[in-house]
């Protein structure tokens, strides 16, 4: 047996050993028992930490619809697979069955085939949080299409970038998009995006908002006339255990966005062993995860995880304030959510409305809450569990990554005793290390390092498109044998791991990843710009906000400068999007440097963070006096 659901902590202990001790008989054993394959593998796993190169379920054949999808029709058809809660809580809920879900998805992987997408082909997916999104992530899924979905909110530029480095031929969109009480024309922002993108062909637009848009002749088609023709059923094409199932782009500490490569039958069995654990999902639960499905938290936890287990995934078109701030809780209410999986800078948001927002709905249905993307702080985890788990449901603290596919340390729920601010301990078949500067492993408890993983699972990410060696020396380099998460953690007296935050140049907003440079290139297209330095500080709902220094060019009135503040706004949602806007940006002359030129912005942290004590060493500045006259005008 392999355990495929663990119920208790002795049983966490025994599963796991055996999962490091024998891990490829114990992923074969999970692997053969709970999916559906067309053919066996030929072996279970090879691997090699230093190309890196690492293989899963080598030479079996699958196709990942099929076991989220058709393997339920005989005994699930008529169950809910996806409940829909538009943006307007006026608008009906939408109940969307297995069976509908297949003739949806085989409508709509027929429409991309006859439109000449084929196996191994990349498709842009822009689209709000409606069906259609995570239809059509299946709906590649089935004919071997790599999906690259871009998050909604991302500028057009950000869209064109992406659009043309996994080189997509179509894009599926939408008239526009709700949010709150706002909509937004995300047609208009693909248009402009694809003026750089001479590889897309062809673009299918989702009817959302019934708002006006420019159809270009020969590339733009409306989406649903093709799919009223198309017929309902679709043969799902045979994948390989290691094709493509998708990229999608997660921020970098340099300028080019990573598209990480996430492959077939690991990525299946790892996102759906750790939902049904991590959840503790039992038939006819309804599950909710917040996220956007532009993110992977969406990608592995609304579609693949809870799809393969057969369960009701609920996906949430608006935002947590619209049309008030009891917005989730009337959700939980209405549909008897179960599980419940959220972010930290949501929680916070929540915690500082009337808690008569929560109080006034019923939230008994509620077993178990989750939390992802970054830390959550001690009192945002007690707010969650007294008001809203009233004690009794346990809050899972899952610590994982776009490059990890699928939650890495976690608690499991009502078997790992839980400790605020911890993600406990690793889940089956993970091996933390921690490490310290020196690349020397800290062994035993009560250390803090440097997180990495030491073996492969089956959910990692096994490449960044188009670009292997930035693989290797983003994640397989700083520690040789072993994946460099980039976070750093500390492991407690009783080998709980509670992670610290980011020990490189990404900087987590609201849960986004923001990678320092990007934006920083943004600032510095400004004319009167010359150079800037971004860095992180601690924001009460957003975990952390950003704070611009900026040396301009001429250093200009100071009455210019809210205008200029603006203007340097304004180009960064052009070229990212609004959530790396700056909150505070200061003018000043000069950056801390080193003599090699880096800035040293552990300084500039500190200044951001109002914590103008010890500086630290200095001394290896090219120019020390800087530091004050920083410190002097900080905001
Ligand atoms: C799933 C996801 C990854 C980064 C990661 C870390 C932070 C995620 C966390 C957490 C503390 C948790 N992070 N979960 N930090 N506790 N439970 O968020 O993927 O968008 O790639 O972000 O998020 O810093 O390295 P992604």
């Amino acid at each position: 047996m392999s355990n495929y659901h663990i119920k208790h902590l002795e049983e966490y202990y025994q599963v796991y050993r055996k999962s490091v001790r024998e891990p490829e008989n114990f992923w074969g054993e999970v692997a053969e028992e709970h999916f559906m394959w067309r053919k066996k593998w030929d072996n279970v796993l090879s691997w090699d930490f230093n190309t890196p190169e690492v293989k899963w379920f080598q030479g079996a054949q699958l196709n990942i619809t099929e076991n989220c999808i058709d393997r339920h029709l005989l005994t699930r058809g008529d169950k809910t697979a996806l409940i829909f809660e538009p943006n307007n809580p006026e608008e009906a809920a939408q109940h969307i069955t297995y069976r509908q879900l297949h003739a949806r998805v085989c409508q709509l992987a027929n429409v991309l085939k006859d439109q000449g997408v084929k196996k191994g082909d990349r498709v842009c997916i822009y689209l709000p949080m409606i069906p259609e999104l995570s239809i059509a992530l299946l709906a590649c899924a089935r004919i071997g299409a790599i999906h690259s979905v871009i998050f909604a909110g991302f500028s057009s530029t950000a869209l064109s970038t992406r659009i043309n480095d996994s080189d997509c031929k179509l894009v599926i969109t939408s008239d526009g998009s709700y949010r709150g009480s706002k909509s937004i024309d995300l047609k208009a922002i693909v248009d402009e995006g694809l003026e750089d993108c001479p590889g897309v062909k062809t673009v299918l637009v989702v009817k959302r908002t019934n708002t006006a848009v420019a159809m270009k002749e020969g590339r733009d088609k409306w989406l649903q006339p093709l799919l009223d023709k198309a017929y309902q059923d679709c043969v799902p094409e045979i994948m390989n255990a290691e094709d493509p199932l998708f990229i999608l782009y997660t921020s970098g500490s340099t300028g080019k966005p990573k598209g990480m490569v996430h492959t077939t039958g690991g990525y299946m069995v790892y996102t759906a062993y750790t939902f049904k654990n991590v959840f503790q999902y039992t038939e006819n639960d309804v599950y909710w995860c917040t996220a956007d499905i532009g993110w992977i938290t969406g990608h592995s936890y609304i579609v693949y995880g809870p799809l393969a287990n057969g369960a009701t995934t609920l996906m949430f078109e608006g935002v947590p304030s619209y049309p008030d701030y009891s917005r989730f809780w009337e959700i939980v209410e209405k549909h008897k959510v179960n599980q419940f999986y959220t972010a930290p800078t949501a929680i916070r948001a929540l915690a500082k409305q009337n808690i008569s927002f929560a109080e006034k709905h019923d939230l008994s249905s509620l077993k178990v809450l989750g939390s992802v993307g970054e830390p959550i702080n001690e009192e945002a985890w007690h707010w969650y569990n007294d008001v809203i788990g009233k004690k009794k449901s346990p809050i899972v603290d899952t610590w994982w990554q776009t490059e990890t596919g699928g939650i890495m340390i976690t608690p499991i729920p009502f078997v790992t005793p839980t400790k605020p601010t911890y993600a406990t301990l690793p889940f089956i078949g993970i091996q933390p290390a921690l490490m310290d500067e020196k690349g020397i492993e800290l062994k035993g408890n009560q250390v803090e390092g440097r997180l990495c993983i030491k073996f492969p699972w089956p959910g990692m990410a096994r490449t960044i498109w188009g670009n292997h060696e930035r693989y290797k020396d983003t994640y397989f380099s700083a520690f040789p044998g072993m994946y460099f998460s980039g976070d750093g953690a500390l492991r407690d007296e009783v080998g709980y791991y509670r992670i610290t935050g980011r020990v490189d140049d990404v900087i987590i907003v609201s849960g986004h990843n923001l990678g320092t440079a990007p934006i920083e290139d943004a600032i510095n297209e400004h004319p009167a710009v010359a150079e800037s330095a971004i860095v992180g500080f601690p924001h009460d709902i957003k975990g952390n906000a950003l704070y611009g220094f900026v040396i301009l060019k001429e250093s200009g009135e100071s009455r210019m400068h809210d205008n200029l503040r603006k203007e340097i706004n304004q180009i960064i949602t052009e070229h990212i999007g609004p959530i790396a806007k700056l909150d505070k940006i200061q003018f000043t002359s000069g950056l801390p440097k080193t003599r090699s030129g880096k800035i040293m912005r552990r300084i500039l942290r500190k200044i951001a963070s109002k914590d103008m004590s010890n500086m630290g060493d200095t001394s290896t500045l090219l120019n020390p006096e800087i530091v004050d006259v920083i410190k002097d005008s900080a905001l």
